[in-house]
């Protein structure tokens, strides 16, 4: 096959999996739509958009930690210690969901001062993220940038077999360990240590336990833009999957699970109807792309995510069960938000 051949198949092969996940999950009681269909061109877009609004702290907080502690972050786990010089092989940095490749270029720039460089890889599921962070990263000196358009699994599986001798830093930032249930949670940062050896490190930033208020705001903000980037889920379906989703009736819900520890997000049917999705024809030969309908009962959600909340020694803990070590951890009141270095030594 030519390679635009092959990108056309996997691009149909792709939307065949969606029409499958959302004719299984819109069948689930409650009904659900996995988050990380949230994130096509304009899902990216809006979430950018989101970590601009100044109810949404994260990106903000994790970026101050950042650029404090950036030059320790890097010579405990890029440079030999002790030293301060290089090492003598380069040192291999993987960002798992690069968004666009800003909070990368503070640790880049870090290394660059120590008189380091690193090969970067960016694993990421959208297409668009990849590109901006490669943008951004392929500027920069002594840096090289491969990007991986696949899960984070499969990414880091990938990047780990393209590693030389030098030590192996995994970021997980933004909070993103948040969009993961608990116990994924769990074995996720298990498969992560997996692929590390001895004197590699992952660090984390999650977000923290705050008042309820502040969590609301974060997540159903007065622009609406939150809402805009949740109900785009129901635009995705429509264009892609040919439904018949009428925006005017569902509405962005944002709840704060206290018990659970996380907001989340779902889309509410505001009136009893039904919604017919009728994949188009080329999609018909993969996989269960048949047409269905699907009904929905006033006042009837979809779950579309869920945003889990840490306290700063649970993130030690979940650490410590996947066979880390917690190297430091860095904390910003101001949005009570964490950065934990993790790292492997044995
Ligand atoms: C990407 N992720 C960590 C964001 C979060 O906060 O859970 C996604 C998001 N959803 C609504 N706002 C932001």
């Amino acid at each position: 096959m030519r390679s635009s051949e092959l990108s056309a198949h996997n691009s149909l092969a792709y939307t065949a999996d969606f029409a499958a996940d959302v004719r299984r999950d819109l069948s689930l009681a409650p009904k659900q739509l996995q988050s990380k269909y949230l994130y096509d061109a304009l899902g990216s877009s809006l979430f950018e958009a989101i970590c601009r609004l100044p109810w949404y702290g994260i990106t903000r907080a994790e970026t101050r930690l950042l650029e404090t502690y950036a030059p320790e972050i890097v010579s405990r786990v890029c440079l030999p210690r002790g030293t301060g010089q290089l090492d003598r092989t380069t040192p291999t940095i993987v960002e798992l969901g690069c968004g666009s490749g800003e909070k990368l270029v503070i640790l880049a720039e870090a290394l660059q001062t120590a008189g380091a460089g690193a090969r970067v890889h960016l694993i990421d599921i959208s297409s668009q993220a990849l590109e901006q962070s490669e943008r951004t990263l392929g500027r920069m000196r002594h840096i090289s940038v491969v990007g991986h358009r696949e899960t984070y699994e499969v990414g880091l599986r990938d990047a780990a077999a393209e590693r030389d001798g030098g030590p192996m830093l995994v970021l997980l930032l933004g909070s993103n360990i948040g969009n993961f249930d608990m116990p994924a949670a769990d074995d996720f940062l298990r498969s992560i240590r997996d692929a590390l050896a001895r004197g590699d490190a992952l660090l984390l930033g999650a977000d923290l336990v705050k008042p309820e208020a502040a969590l609301r705001l974060a997540y159903d903000d007065p622009l609406g833009v939150t809402a805009a980037f949740n109900r785009n889920l129901l635009v995705r379906i429509n264009n892609e999957l040919g439904a018949s989703f009428d925006l005017d009736a569902f509405a962005h819900v944002a709840v704060w699970n206290a018990r659970a520890q996380r907001v989340e997000m779902h889309l509410e049917s505001l009136r009893d109807q039904s919604v017919r999705v009728q994949p188009p024809a080329a999609l018909r030969a993969l996989a269960e792309t048949e047409p269905f309908t699907v009904r929905f009962a006033r006042g009837e959600r979809i779950w579309t995510e869920s945003s889990y909340k840490y306290g700063p020694a649970q993130i030690e803990e979940m650490g410590k069960r996947a066979g880390f070590s917690t190297e430091a951890q860095w904390i910003d009141d101001v949005a009570r938000f964490a950065l934990t270095l993790l790292t492997v030594n044995r």
